[in-house]
């Protein structure tokens, strides 16, 4: 296994839509493998493959907060949102490719999710609380939506001057 480089907004690839995964084979195996690592390592509670450069619908989440609860890793290929609840819910987001970056988002509280799994499984699976948020936000990921295409155009605005600046700093020798 090994950690990935997570790509900072903006970047070209965090806004194309990603390419369903086709084949299940040990590269998906050893991708899910590297994101979860990559994911516990930030930390975060959820990652998608463009996050990492990698155009496919495949992401990872876990979203158990307790500290002496057993961590429940999940890898969802090619997710799909099959019905969201009409109640609404409000979380401050943050992204791994906005880091330190934090907004409200309202979203549907309740959402039902259907994909296959690393053994070609079909699953589905109707997640609520944070569950519910982080799926959908990755699923915007797969779909080259960030949760600052929520916001208003300045703030908007504001944080990618934000991020532009951060990564020229990283940028310098
Ligand atoms: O997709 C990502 O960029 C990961 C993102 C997921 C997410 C966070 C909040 C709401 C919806 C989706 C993160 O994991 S940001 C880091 C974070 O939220 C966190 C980090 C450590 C402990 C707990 C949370
Ligand atoms: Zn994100």
């Amino acid at each position: 296994m090994s950690l990935r480089p997570i790509l900072i907004h903006p970047d070209p690839r965090l806004k194309k839509p990603a390419d369903p995964v086709t084949g299940f084979d040990a590269e998906t195996r050893r991708l899910a493998d590297d994101m979860l690592e990559t994911m516990y390592d930030a930390p975060g509670i959820g990652l998608a493959a463009p996050q990492i450069g990698v155009m496919q619908r495949l992401l990872v989440m876990d979203c158990v907060k307790e500290d002496d609860a057993p961590p429940r890793p999940m890898v969802l290929i090619n997710p799909r949102i099959d019905w969201s609840s009409e109640t609404r819910s409000t979380y401050e987001e943050g992204c791994l490719s906005i880091p330190e970056q934090y907004a409200e988002v309202e979203r549907p509280a309740e959402v039902e999710v259907a994909w296959t799994d690393l053994d070609g499984q079909a699953q589905s699976a109707r997640f609520s609380g944070l569950w519910a948020t982080c799926v959908q936000h990755e699923i915007d990921h797969l779909n080259g939506k960030l949760f600052i295409d929520y916001l208003k155009p300045l703030k908007r605005q504001m944080i990618t001057r934000k991020m532009v600046k951060l990564k020229r700093e990283l940028a310098r020798p």
